[in-house]
């Protein structure tokens, strides 16, 4: 059977290695087609090891030579099994001499060391390092290295690796070298190289303690004029993380080097990040304000792994999360703190639990449901999810949540004073935050275990004679594959009180003296009531605020009670919510009426909600942005037992036009009242004025008519700045304008030479109501089209598939059939990427069944191909389960 689950690895198999690590020195002669590398490992026993079997991977590479001890090791003497080599009762202290060949050149699964545009690059996270040579890569074995690069000098000019620069020089033949070093230990996935013709913007920044600091951002020739806000986003991440963590950068030098193929965002190689371009170039001509923001979240990212994941790294590949749940954290507060005001932090924090709900609410209850700390995985890349990144995040928030900031920070402490230079695990940081704080935090350890998102139903009695408000909190948990029972959470819901005014109530719960506005509630058991005394009048509960924890909350709220949570809750999180459930509301009725095939219809209590929050000029444009925002067509599927995209995208697009409708004038106010004028600049405030601008415009672009027609093309013609180019191009290619070919077309030769621009082009296609299957297959013919290139790849097929349900799901079939064809293709090419489309039908049981019958079998199709990966085998084969 070829579908088969290809062989898992679990938790609760993990030994120690046989033998620790003291150094690694290793020498490369770099060479597109044929590259030696020369590895001396100097290993000692670890006693507290299983066995004396010393066990090295090596995938894909040539093994030259191999030596232990100063002599050539005998065949007998080792096994060498499917990328497996083992050394049964090896001594304690052994010296391995090692030689590899391999060819960067014809690597294009980008993992190891490849070439891209001529210039040599590595990604070893996670397993990368042992398409360089063997060795026990595993995270929990470290080392400190010493890294020897030669190469071609004209062709190579710039050879970077971990560390410090201890010499560089000639070697006569045209060739050259440089001799690093790191004086941290790291485990081999944080190693890296970098070897080409790069230029870089430098900085040299003094560190708190005082310390100097050289700080680099690499990129290719011409694009130097788009380091500058990696860098000024790479100090301010300095900065921050001294402040707030006392962390202080360890290194003398700290590089980022840009790359244009790249399988995800960025890496935190020990002070060599390497980044995807799109994570690191920005100009006010090429970059919207998303990108800026993305760009300072990805550099601070990386930056922060820096003590969270290398000075503390994972003990083994389930505790991902240890590293990044908690660095996504960080970058989080991160940019929030970078916007500074109340508003801006509320705006990112809703800006990320969109992220959380579109994408890892269904992963949760999708086929892959993974708990945070997951017990068993076929391929380690297919677990860089959003589970362990964004939920993960949420996991650490709600430490936050229940100590407070100054709590947190002593059980940061507590966790660098007593991990710092190991290899631990995420038992380990709940037991610091536990300890730090005095807590028993057993049942926490639900949250890194039980997979799916619990549900929290609340009901509330008012006792008008005594003045108590009663509020009770049911969880429960939604089975997930292997795991039907879920235990009961510890759950921080954090709630407030409205009196009739909309003011917060002062709230008296239990015997406590004071009386805050905010309580989080701890909700332990499966069902809880607090009781809430001197209640004067009944109020309308604001629950869950600011999100206090990832569940899904049910409270059966009045359109009444909505509308006015929207118009006066102090938590501006839940104001928001409160205008999301209200249009999901709505969007539902909507969604089943065109599934009837009845007139759509609408009341006009949304309508005047929005234009309350439109016209608002108290609020910051930023919030009055999102709050206008509807739910995605994603989301809204999630609600829906039978997912019909159709009938969503009709209910979707008819809300949209009603609106637009009936708040024209005021839409075309705020349009004109939010211009931002003078030269560009991505601060939050501008970028938030662009954005509420740009809205109006969209919602306007619903109404298809002439005069929005010229406010399109207008935009678009004055533009100077890529985010109000990209609005204008999207509503033109979405509308039935005149000038929407031209315009495409002079984006195009505009943007020719930018390929992170081109990537933008195919993307907003891809995405646009009128592409069709048969569109995007043109497109794809298109000569700036490519499938190598991860960037480009998920620019039309990602967008096409994940980005455009509407036309993904023709009812056809086509749209699957395409999907299937792409998998298999980029399969051949990318294992890793090619997961990733393949989880695009994840949640095929959950379509009308003439959609899933053609899910199914295109399913069928990618199972079915005999020469799949690991990678896309494990993804198909739990979809199919
Ligand atoms: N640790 C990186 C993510 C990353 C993981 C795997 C990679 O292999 C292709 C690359 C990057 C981060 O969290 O930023
Ligand atoms: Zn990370």
């Amino acid at each position: 059977m070829r579908t088969d689950t290809p062989a898992a690895i679990y938790r609760k198999d993990y030994t120690p290695p046989s033998h620790w690590i003291s150094t690694v020195e290793m020498g490369f002669d770099l060479d597109p087609s044929a590259t030696r590398v020369a590895t001396r490992i100097v290993f000692e026993r670890n006693h507290a090891g299983s066995d004396r079997t010393l066990t090295l991977y090596g995938d894909e590479v040539e093994l030259v030579q191999l030596r232990m001890n100063g002599k050539a090791l005998a065949k007998r003497a080792y096994q060498l099994e499917q990328g497996v080599l083992r050394i049964p009762s090896a001594p304690d202290d052994v010296v391995l001499e090692i030689e590899t060949l391999i060819r960067p050149d014809r690597n294009t699964s980008l993992m190891g060391l490849y070439v891209s545009n001529g210039n040599f690059f590595t990604q070893c996270e996670a397993e990368g390092f042992r398409k360089i040579t063997y060795f026990p890569d595993r995270p929990d074995v470290m080392a400190k290295y010493k890294v020897m690069l030669r190469a071609d000098k004209r062709k190579y000019p710039v050879l970077l690796s971990n560390g410090n620069l201890i010499e560089q020089g000639d070697l006569g033949d045209g060739r050259h070298y440089a001799l690093w070093e790191d004086p941290f230990k790291k485990p081999s996935y944080l190693f890296a190289l970098v070897a080409g013709n790069l230029i870089c913007q430098e900085e040299q920044i003094k560190l708190q303690s005082g310390r100097k600091a050289l700080l680099q951002v690499w990129v290719e020739e011409g694009n130097l004029d788009k380091t500058q806000h990696a860098m000024a986003s790479l100090i301010n991440s300095i900065r921050w993380d001294e402040k707030r963590f006392g962390l202080e950068l360890d290194l003398d030098r700290f590089m980022i080097v840009a790359v244009g193929d790249f399988n995800m965002g960025a890496m935190e190689n020990k002070g060599l990040n390497i980044f995807n371009t799109k994570y690191v170039l920005a100009n006010p001509r090429i970059a919207t304000d998303v990108d800026y923001a993305n760009i300072e979240a990805v550099v601070g990212h990386e930056y922060f792994h820096n003590w969270t994941g290398n000075r503390v790294t994972c003990r083994d590949w389930f505790q991902l999360s240890l590293k990044e749940g908690l660095t996504v954290f960080r970058d989080q507060e991160f940019s929030a703190d970078m916007i500074g005001t109340d508003s801006g932090r509320a705006v990112k924090r809703i800006d990320d639990v969109r992220v959380l709900r579109q994408a890892q609410f269904p992963e949760d209850a999708g086929p892959m449901a993974h708990p945070v700390r997951p017990d068993s995985f076929v391929e380690i890349s297919n677990f860089y999810t959003v589970t362990i990144y964004e939920k993960g995040a949420e996991v650490v928030r709600m430490y936050q949540t229940l100590f407070g900031r100054d709590g947190f920070r002593k059980g940061m402490d507590l966790y660098f004073e007593r991990h710092d230079g190991q290899a631990v695990t995420c038992d380990d940081f709940r037991a610091a935050m536990a300890d730090a704080n005095g807590r028993d935090l057993a049942q926490f350890e639900r949250w890194y275990d039980q997979a799916g998102t619990p549900r929290v139903s609340v009901t509330t009695r008012y006792d008008a004679g005594a003045h108590t408000y009663e509020m009770t909190l049911v969880q429960s948990g939604a089975s997930t594959a292997g795991q039907e029972e879920k235990r009961p959470f510890l759950i921080p819901v954090s709630v407030g009180l409205l009196d009739g005014k909309g003011r917060d109530m002062p709230l008296s719960l239990g015997d406590a003296e004071e009386q805050p506005t905010t309580v989080v509630l701890e909700l332990k058991a499966r069902s809880q009531t607090f009781l809430f005394r001197n209640v004067m009048e009944k109020p309308v509960p604001s629950i869950l605020r600011n999100f206090s924890a990832p569940v899904v909350l049910e409270y059966d709220y009045t359109d009444a009670e909505l509308a006015f949570l929207m118009a006066h809750d102090s938590d501006a999180f839940n104001r928001w919510e409160a205008g999301q459930r209200l249009a999901m509301r709505r969007l539902l009725a909507l969604t089943a009426l065109s599934q009837s095939g009845d007139a759509l219809q609408v009341d006009a209590a949304l309508a005047e909600s929005f234009s309350a929050t439109l016209n608002d000029g108290e609020l910051d444009p930023a919030f009055r942005e999102t709050a206008l925002n509807l739910p995605a067509e994603t989301v809204v599927a999630e609600q829906m037992d039978v997912i019909d995209p159709q009938a969503i995208h009709a209910a979707r697009r008819f809300l949209r036009q009603s609106l637009a409708k009936s708040l024209r004038p005021s839409l075309l106010n705020a349009y004109r009242d939010n211009a931002v004028n003078g030269p560009y600049s991505p601060d939050a405030a501008s970028a938030g004025k662009r954005a509420l601008r740009n809205l109006s415009l969209s919602y306007l672009g619903e109404l298809d008519d002439e005069e929005i027609h010229a406010l399109m093309q207008k935009q678009y013609d004055n533009a100077n700045n890529m985010t109000d180019r990209m609005t204008a191009l999207a509503a033109l290619a979405n509308s039935r304008a005149a000038g929407r070919a031209a315009a495409l077309a002079r984006f195009y030769s505009d943007f020719e030479q930018e390929p992170l621009v081109i990537d933008k082009w195919f993307s907003l296609q891809a995405m646009a109501r009128t592409t069709d299957v048969a569109a995007v297959r043109k497109l794809m013919k298109h000569p700036a089209f490519s499938l190598k290139n991860p960037n480009r790849a998920r620019s039309l097929i990602f967008s096409f598939c994940n980005g455009n349900p509407f036309r993904f799901h023709a009812i056809d079939g086509s749209g699957y059939e395409f999907w299937a064809e792409q998998v298999l293709a980029l399969d051949a090419l990318n294992p890793q990427v090619a997961a990733r489309l393949a989880r695009s039908l994840d949640r095929w049981r959950k379509y009308a069944p003439a959609l899933r019958e053609k899910m199914h079998a295109a399913l069928k199709r990618v199972a079915d191909s005999s020469r799949l990966s690991k990678d896309v085998k494990e993804v198909i084969t739990k979809s199919l389960a």
